[in-house]
């Protein structure tokens, strides 16, 4: 039977429809399937997804570490081996000893199940997840300023009806390609501008009339927006009625962006007055108009007061909860927003509770059938988790679901050394990532075509998880995996391993939260799916859900949305000398020192532990290759090509040298979807935003020279 679902990878969540193909090389054929995130469209990654479930490497059988090695466990030996040593460490260190690591990739129904399982069979407070390192700076500026956390608090069609869009540190053409469709209408009237430190794919789609292009240096757009409201304010072209009526705190943003004129702007980020004004002018002169944040803006130590300048900026112009305008940043991950609503998060409790306050811990503790006592209190963000890994007092083991650290996290060589000095590594994946082959234990788990559940995409809006073919022999699912750890555990509460039980013990959870989904259920889902009514949260009982939220009120008691004053950075704190102020307006002298930027490419996703295993996707992007731009390439005498090596105090990675006109000269550009040597994470640092715990992946000081073979050359 053809089962009507979603892509497994991006936030997106392209909808198809996989069909039996008995004789065709993967065991389903995907067909694209109508849907109002991606009109019929699938990006590569989508049209290969069915690759992955018949990948020769497939894990098929749990495994434990002997020897060194892997080797082939039955599930009771592996699960019986789990439980013996958690027992132990939790009865000799307390159940802070174990952590548990989660991902934006599970289901809802996963996500909800993990949380419940640290806090209840584990005890530990110890539990966070990568969406760590994707979300949290813009959901931190989104409930501060509007009380509420839904990436796009509107349908991705309303963007079809903008006139303006300000695009702030996303590559959608590379990153969610059906996308591209909702921003025709804002293209057509010469209204996309993309802010990125490189002309990538979606800054290239600006030209010839279609918008504008601002360059800055990495790690200086709170400098940009500070600069846009400047001259929003000095110029009269603020929506005053707006302000007075819906938000508070205007003020203390008048004042803080006043010293902020555009040829101060100009000299610390390196973009032109004249654009900064035409971008001002064009977003208020619009009729609707968006501003939406990508990770370009928002992976950095500064990343929330970042989205907060881009949420004033948005705010003065009276953007938010205005019919057809709005604020909003892309989530990322397949369920990036139900991932961090369902209690995978350290502070947090399902339908987006707060664990440390009292009323929501009784709520759901109810809900559980325990008493609120037993509940731990918040843990702590996930870079702060892996600095624990092995410390004295720190984490003694670790459960991974749905993460591949060593490859995705920040300063790559402090992580491996915790996962080493581990007692007990557990890792639940599909295939052998490169965090799984440093197991003690590894678990194999059914991959997205093969389960039932639910995901929430970057609208807010809940989609269903179908399946479409049998797992192989030898794999379970999470929810059975965590249910059998919890029975040997000796747990309270109950632990369903149907995915329909589970979403409904999850809906009961979130009753009366923000994320409410108590008025949702699979069967509803389903009869939606066919009748394409759209599920949005929240969702409570009685309700047919909320597309668009802050239409009459925002998310705080008084239902006004608050400004919050942010001033830059110190931009002379980078650990290589000189400061992008100072090479944007072209100081100092010529040296190897370059600002490494990382990001994506079209045809990988994330790790590449799924995307690397793709053959037509490896084959396209086989190898790490760095975007230099030819000026800086020609001073440090290296060639298209040739190969690189950037180095700073924490690693090197090797690399091919891609020259491209595109990027500024004094940025690098590295994808970090690549092991080992070509890691990008070997280089950036475990230094995070004070307010929302998220690394800075995007801004790194790094010397890049030829390979070594070819070093007499470059050092003549
Ligand atoms: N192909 C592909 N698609 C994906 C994913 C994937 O791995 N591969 N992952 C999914 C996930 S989880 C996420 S979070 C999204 C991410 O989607 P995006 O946010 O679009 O992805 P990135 O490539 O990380 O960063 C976007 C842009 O930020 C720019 N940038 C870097 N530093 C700065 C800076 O300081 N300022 C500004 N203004 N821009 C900067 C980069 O040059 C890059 O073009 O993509 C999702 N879709
Ligand atoms: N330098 C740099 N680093 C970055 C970023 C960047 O821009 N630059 N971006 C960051 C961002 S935005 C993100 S989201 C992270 C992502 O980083 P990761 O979380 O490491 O990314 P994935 O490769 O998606 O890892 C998911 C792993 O879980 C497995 N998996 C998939 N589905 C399931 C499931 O249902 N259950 C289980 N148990 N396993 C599953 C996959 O096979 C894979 O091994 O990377 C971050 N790291
Ligand atoms: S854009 Fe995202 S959801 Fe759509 S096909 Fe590509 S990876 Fe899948
Ligand atoms: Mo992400």
């Amino acid at each position: 039977m053809p089962a009507a679902t979603h892509c497994p990878y991006c936030a997106l969540q392209c909808a198809m429809t996989l069909v039996p193909n008995p004789q065709g090389p993967a065991p389903v054929r995907v067909e694209p399937r109508m849907f109002p995130t991606n009109r019929g469209g699938l990006c590569t990654k989508g049209w290969t997804s069915a690759e992955l479930l018949t990948t020769p490497d497939r894990l098929t059988s749990p495994l434990i570490r002997e020897q060194g090695g892997l080797r082939p466990a039955t599930w009771d030996e592996a699960l019986g081996r789990i439980a013996a040593q958690l027992r132990a460490i939790r009865r000799e260190d307390g159940p802070d000893a174990v952590a548990v690591f989660g991902g934006g990739g599970l289901t809802n129904e996963k996500a909800y199940l993990l949380g419940k399982f640290a806090r209840l069979a584990l005890g530990t407070s110890r539990i966070d997840y990568n969406g760590r390192f994707c979300m949290a700076s813009a959901a931190a500026a989104g409930n501060r300023a509007f009380g509420i956390d839904r990436g796009l608090p509107f349908p991705v069609d309303d963007l079809d009806g903008a006139d303006a869009i300000l695009l702030l540190g996303s590559n959608v053409a590379a990153t969610m390609p059906p996308l591209l469709s909702h921003l025709a209408g804002a293209r057509a009237e010469g209204g996309l501008i993309v802010v990125d430190p490189r002309r990538s794919q979606t800054a290239q789609l600006t030209a010839d009339g279609a918008g504008l292009h601002l360059q800055p240096a990495p790690g200086t757009d709170l400098v940009v927006l500070l600069g846009l409201t400047h001259i929003v304010l000095a110029e009269d072209l603020a929506d005053l009625d707006y302000l007075a009526a819906r938000t508070v705190g205007v003020e203390e943003v008048r004042r803080s962006v006043a010293a902020w004129w555009p040829e101060r702007v100009q000299a610390a980020t390196g973009v032109p007055v004249a654009l900064l004004r035409a971008t001002a002018r064009t977003l208020a002169a619009s009729r609707n108009a968006f501003i939406l944040t990508g990770r370009g803006v928002e992976q950095h130590v500064d990343g929330t007061d970042t989205v907060t300048a881009a949420i004033n900026l948005a705010l003065v112009l009276g953007l938010p909860g205005t019919p057809g305008s709005g604020y909003g940043t892309l989530t990322g991950q397949g369920n990036g927003q139900g991932g961090r609503e369902h209690g995978q998060k350290c502070d947090q409790l399902p339908g987006y509770r707060r664990i440390a306050d009292p009323a929501h811990r009784t709520a759901v503790a109810a809900v559980w059938g325990v008493d609120p006592a037993i509940l731990p209190g918040p843990g702590v963000p996930a870079v702060e988790l892996l600095g624990l890994l092995g410390a004295r007092g720190g984490v003694r083991a670790l459960l991974v679901h749905g993460a591949n650290v060593v490859v995705s996290g920040p300063d790559v060589a402090r992580t491996r050394a915790g996962l080493a000095a581990l007692d007990l590594l557990v890792v639940c994946d599909f295939v052998l990532s490169e965090t799984a082959a440093l197991a003690d234990v590894v678990l194999p788990v059914t991959q997205w075509a093969e389960e039932e559940g639910t995901m929430t995409n970057l609208e807010g809006r809940i989609i269903r998880r179908r399946r479409a073919l049998d797992p192989p022999d030898g794999v379970r699912s999470e929810l059975e995996i965590l249910a059998d750890l919890a029975a040997r555990l000796d747990a309270p509460s109950v632990w369903p391993t149907d995915p329909a039980e589970v979403f409904a013990e999850l809906a009961r959870a979130s009753a009366g939260g923000l994320a409410d989904y108590s008025g949702l259920s699979h069967e509803l889902l389903d009869a939606q799916l066919d009748e394409g009514i759209a599920a949005h949260w929240p969702y409570p009982i009685g309700s047919t859900g909320t597309p668009r939220l802050f239409l009459e009120r925002f998310g705080h008691a008084d239902g006004r949305a608050r400004l919050v004053a942010v001033r830059p950075r110190e931009l002379d704190r980078d650990d290589a000398g000189a400061t992008p102020a100072s090479r944007a307006v072209g100081q100092g002298e010529p040296s190897a020192d370059l600002t490494l930027i990382t990001g994506r490419l079209l045809e990988h996703y994330q790790s590449g532990a799924q995307s690397r295993r793709v053959p037509e996707l490896s084959a396209a992007q086989p190898r790490a290759r760095a975007e230099l731009h030819p000026a800086t390439a020609a001073r440090l005498r290296i060639a298209e090509g040739d190969p690189i090596v950037l180095r700073n105090g924490r690693g090197a990675v090797r690399a091919v040298a891609l020259l491209a006109e595109r990027i500024r000269m004094d940025t690098v550009f590295l994808p970090f979807h690549f092991p080992d040597e070509e890691c990008a994470n070997l280089l950036t640092a475990a230094v995070v935003d004070p307010v929302s715990g998220m690394p800075e992946f995007k801004r790194t000081a790094v010397t890049v020279t030829r390979e070594r073979s070819s070093e007499s050359e470059s050092a003549a």
